[in-house]
């Protein structure tokens, strides 16, 4: 009688001494996670460009043999110290085309975008852009036109091409590696003509990576 009745005590002080500690333990935790969780989500999300933080490095007005409705595309790079949110940045020139970017489009620091008249390989000259334009609202004479990037009222950076800048047909505009600069790209000597195949090999220039030093 003496021993059963001590199991059973035994087995009953068990559960009931061990519960209540685990519960007193967990409370804090979730609200710190929380937290860390909001702030990255943000921060890798960017904000809106100012004045001369993109630049226009390089422009693809006149493909060969691609055709000019699938193979023009155009470079940015980031200029600044933060990363930079694209969204609603319109592409305009001074004819009355615009094109509002679309999607979620964000460039860290120091790097390259590319938006293509086509994003497949196949027809575009064989390589893959970071977003597209419209051509029927957008799109890049092969003479004399112009690239204005406005974010809302503000006009962030413009390129006016003619023909006192490289024009060869195949051949990007390239703006030099040592003039990534919002105003050195407003003058036609900081040009010239990209330099090594891309892609298929049909085109020349350097869509997505640093542009070479112009001779
Ligand atoms: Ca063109
Ligand atoms: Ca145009
Ligand atoms: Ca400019
Ligand atoms: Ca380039």
């Amino acid at each position: 009688m003496t021993m059963i009745a001590l199991l059973l005590a035994c087995a009953m002080a068990g559960p009931v001494a061990t519960e209540p500690l685990v519960g007193d333990d967990a409370p804090e935790d979730p609200e710190v996670t929380d937290t860390a969780d909001t702030r990255d989500t943000s921060d890798a999300q960017g904000r809106a460009p100012a004045v001369g933080e993109l630049v226009i490095t390089e422009i693809m007005d006149n493909p060969d043999p691609t055709d000019d409705d699938l193979g023009e595309w155009l470079e940015l790079t980031n200029v600044g110290d933060d990363t930079l949110d694209l969204a609603g940045l319109a592409l305009e020139d001074l004819q009355g085309e615009r094109y509002v970017l679309q999607g979620d489009l964000t460039l860290a620091p120091g790097a390259f975008l590319v938006l293509a008249a086509s994003a497949d390989p196949d027809v575009n000259g064989g390589f893959v852009p970071d977003g597209v334009f419209d051509r029927e609202a957008f799109h890049l004479g092969n003479d004399a036109d112009a690239v204005l990037l406005r974010a809302g009222d503000v006009l962030i950076d413009a390129v006016v091409y003619d023909d006192r800048f490289p024009n060869e047909s195949g051949k990007s505009r390239s703006l030099d590696r040592d003039a990534t600069d919002a105003e050195d790209n407003d003058d036609a000597e900081a040009w010239c003509e990209g330099d090594g195949a891309y892609g298929d090999g049909d085109n020349q220039g350097t869509p997505g990576t640093r542009n070479d030093a112009c001779p």
